[in-house]
């Protein structure tokens, strides 16, 4: 998988935006290089809803050459043909992917040193390395491991990495030097007043 990929990886849900297509183009306009759905929160789709949301969002991600990953969702991203999968350490074991996504791009949470030894990476294409920071986006994110704990990860694996957790435009530059491919965002871009130009700062 090309590392390119990971440089700007926005997370959102459908709830995550007041206009949420227009606010994704935006940002894929912007220079968003990778998006992954996570419909997580109070005011969720389900079902049809979802999956013709995803659709959208998939064509929007063909238009802009954005990378489109999907939250945990097995059957959605099979039924979407997502680019790829994301999985935590809490979630199926990338093993027990179906084969479905031999050829797609997987995506692993690791927290420390210690987890990235305990998993199996053999189908891991990507890790997602956090929360750097503290964050409010996750209540079961754990504490931040600093740019130090990130640091750590990056330098035990050859894997195309993401800085995930509290990162903004004043500290995302301390990911990038501790040798992260790329930083990975929720409330940055979510909850940002003006997408175009938040999106082109953390592309410094
Ligand atoms: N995984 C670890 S931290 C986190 C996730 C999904 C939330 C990141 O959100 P924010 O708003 O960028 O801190
Ligand atoms: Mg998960």
């Amino acid at each position: 998988m090309n590392k390119e990929i990971m440089r700007l990886y926005l997370i959102a849900s459908s709830g995550s935006f007041k206009n949420p297509l227009g606010d994704l183009e935006t940002a894929f306009k912007s220079g968003v290089t990778c998006f992954q759905l996570r419909e997580k929160g109070s005011d969720i789709k389900t079902g049809e809803d979802l999956k013709d949301f995803a659709m959208e969002i998939k064509s929007l991600c063909r238009q802009y050459e954005v990378t489109f990953i999907i939250n945990d969702d097995v059957k959605l991203a099979e039924e979407i043909e997502a680019d790829g999968i994301h999985i935590g350490q809490d979630d199926m074991e990338p093993d027990m992917l179906p084969d479905y996504f031999n050829d797609k791009i997987i995506g692993l949470s690791v927290g420390s040193v210690k987890e990235l030894e305990a998993s199996s990476l053999d189908r891991v294409s990507y890790l997602g390395i956090g929360p750097v920071f503290s964050t409010l986006s996750k209540d079961d994110a754990g504490d931040a491991i600093g740019t130090n704990g990130l640091k750590q990860v990056v330098n035990r694996t050859k894997l195309p990495t993401a800085a995930i957790g509290g990162i903004t435009e004043q500290n995302y530059k301390s990911c990038l030097e501790n040798n992260a491919d790329g930083i990975c965002v929720i409330s940055a871009i979510t909850q940002s007043d003006n997408i175009e130009q938040t999106v082109t700062a953390l592309l410094q």
